[in-house]
């Protein structure tokens, strides 16, 4: 990246949204790995804003209220997401690159609807094993983690799809999967239907992650008005990332990953960024939080030489 404005990292200590628990202690895990100092060291002035408050007794009545059928922690997530697209929109705001540190993939929700006040155009580059693009109606788990992207298209429960007001939050033609290597029927006819543009892990492997990153960047960035990168580490081959919920084999190589990063710094488009399902509880010795470290730091121009 030329010029990277002041990072503002958030940290969002929520994991109600997955499956298992955990993912909340991600973001203190990740700054221990040294984000900051690392950051600092490459030139870039860093701040870490504080934490989003979880969720407290006023989710209760609310959650009393909604028919949450399939939608497990309901309450809890809109109230977490909503007290993150504030944070999220100030940053913004100030001119700040927006840097949150996960928690589950639903915080995703609270993000991209933060960011979205901001941009007409706003372009997502979902890094995942999965799409997060179930609805109620379709999860198989009704963890709200494998439903944030779908919310943010618009679909899903009203009380997810109008936080921060401004609907649909995203465009399906401004979307671009990477990664994916398992998705649930429901998702399937979706990507297929809206017209989604996604790099499965066979595309990877057919055409190099070189050759996909370069046909991300060129698909988003003349269309977009800003990128928002969503990088779930869950990605990356389990060999890797031990430190997550929900691993899937077969993901990216430690290479791969960096890769996509170091292309994406270098392409200069990202103007916001989350990583998230980092969980401290499954890692070994806490690869992931050092991995998420080293993926950071490289988006955000670290170079080898
Ligand atoms: N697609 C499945 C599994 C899943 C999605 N995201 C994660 N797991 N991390 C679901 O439950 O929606
Ligand atoms: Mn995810
Ligand atoms: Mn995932």
């Amino acid at each position: 990246m030329s010029t990277i404005p002041k990072i503002s990292a958030i940290s969002v200590p929520f994991d109600l949204g997955a499956g298992r628990r955990g993912a909340s202690k991600g973001p203190k895990t990740i700054l221990q790995a040294g984000l900051l100092r690392g950051l600092q060291q490459m030139g870039i002035t860093a701040e870490h804003t504080g934490e989003i408050k979880l969720p407290d007794d006023q989710a209760a009545p609310l959650a009393a209220e909604v028919d949450h059928a399939n939608l497990k922690y309901l309450a809890e997530v809109v109230q977490v997401n909503t007290r993150l697209a504030k944070e999220v929109s100030k940053v913004v705001q100030q001119g700040h690159f927006p840097l949150i540190l996960g928690g589950d993939h639903s915080i995703a929700i609270g993000t991209i609807a933060g960011l979205s006040e901001h941009y007409d155009n706003l372009g997502v580059i979902w890094i995942d094993a999965h799409s997060d693009l179930n609805t109620a109606e379709t999860s198989p788990s009704g963890n709200i983690h494998g439903m944030s992207l779908a919310v943010s298209l618009g679909m899903g429960h009203p009380l997810l799809t109008e936080i921060h007001n401004k609907q649909p939050k995203l465009k399906p033609e401004n979307i671009v999967l990477i990664g994916s290597r398992s998705l649930d029927e429901g998702e399937k006819k979706l990507i297929r239907s809206l017209g989604i543009k996604c790099f499965t892990m066979y595309d990877i492997d057919r055409k190099g992650m070189a050759h996909v990153m370069q046909e991300a960047i060129d698909y988003i960035s003349t269309k977009t008005d800003g990128v928002h990168l969503s990088y779930d580490v869950d990605s990356l081959d389990p060999l890797e990332a031990p430190g997550t919920g929900t691993t899937v084999k077969g993901g990216l190589h430690f290479r791969e990953a960096h890769l996509a990063v170091e292309m994406l710094a270098e392409a200069g488009i990202v103007t916001s960024a989350e990583f998230v399902e980092v969980n401290p509880l499954l890692d070994d010795n806490n690869k992931t939080s050092h991995l998420a470290v080293g993926l950071i730091s490289s988006l955000l121009g670290k170079q080898i030489l």
